[in-house]
This record gives C-alpha cells, structure tokens and sequence, in this order.
C-alpha cells in the first residue's frame, strides 16, 4: 500500500478536468483518500517544488501553480506512485503517449494538467505540506 500526493493544477482545474483525472484514478482501482478544492500560496509552491529552486523555469512553475484553485488529493493503493505516474504520462505532454491524462488534456509543458509525486519519500514530504492538519482516511 502507498500513497501519492496528486494535484489536479490550475490549467485542469479551469478545462474542467478534476472529475475525468479522478474518474481514471478510481477506474483503475485506487482509491481518493483526501480531497480538497484549494488556492497554494507562494510559500507552499516553493516548499512543494524545491528540488525545481535554480532552474530557470521555476519562478514561472511558482506563478502558474498559485494562478488558480487546484484539486489536491491524496491517491492510494498498491503501487500508487508508479500507478498515478503512468496514468499521468511524460512530464512533456508532446512526449505522453495518448491514452495517458497528459497524452490527452495537454500540449504544454508549462501547463501539463497534473502533478504525482515522483517517489515514496516525495509522497510523505509532499502530503505534509497540503494534509498535515487532515484526516486521511
Ligand atoms: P513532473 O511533473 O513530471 O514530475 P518535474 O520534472 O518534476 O516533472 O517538473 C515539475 C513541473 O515543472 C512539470 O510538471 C512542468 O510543468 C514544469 N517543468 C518541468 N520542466 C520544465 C521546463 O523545461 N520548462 C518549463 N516547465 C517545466
Ligand atoms: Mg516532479
């Protein structure tokens, strides 16, 4: 059993996509098991994406992830991580094959619909920073 910190980021959030991204998560089996419609401030984006601090993108990835609501939910189940990652598909949405959530909603790499945490001790690093205070069930 593993869980992933999954965001449905503002680009998705605006095309309407959280309920097609969860839909696909429960489809295939795992389960929602925190799920809340909510504004990051800059403080959290930075915390968030640190390992992204020094690229030259970054202030832009800060800027876009606080432009809008984002649907952030914690996904579990066997093998959630490397599941949700699949399911997401290339970081590049020119990349993701059709069939994955990036392959299908994107074409930008600025703006690629979703974010799954890339591994087990960027999942607990990154529910701490959006559930600390909630109940994950
Ligand atoms: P991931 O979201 O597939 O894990 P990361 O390498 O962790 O990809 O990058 C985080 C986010 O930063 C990506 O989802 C993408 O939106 C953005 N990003 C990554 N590389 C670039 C780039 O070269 N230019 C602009 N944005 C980028
Ligand atoms: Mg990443």
């Amino acid at each position: 059993m593993q869980q992933t910190l999954v965001l449905v980021k503002p680009d998705g959030v605006r095309k309407n996509l959280i309920g097609e991204v969860v839909s696909r998560f429960e489809g295939r089996g795992l389960k929602i098991s925190a799920l809340k419609l909510m504004k990051i401030s800059e403080a959290q984006a930075k915390s968030h994406y640190a390992e992204h601090e020094g690229k030259p993108f970054f202030s832009e990835l800060v800027e876009f992830i606080t432009s809008g609501p984002v649907a952030a939910m914690v996904v579990s189940g066997e093998n959630a991580i490397k599941a949700v990652r699949g399911m997401m598909g290339a970081t590049n949405p020119l990349d993701a094959v059709p069939g994955s959530i990036r392959g299908d909603y994107a074409l930008s790499i600025g703006e690629n619909i979703v974010h799954g945490s890339d591994g087990e001790d960027s999942a607990a690093r990154e529910i701490n920073n959006f559930f600390k205070a909630e109940k994950i069930f």
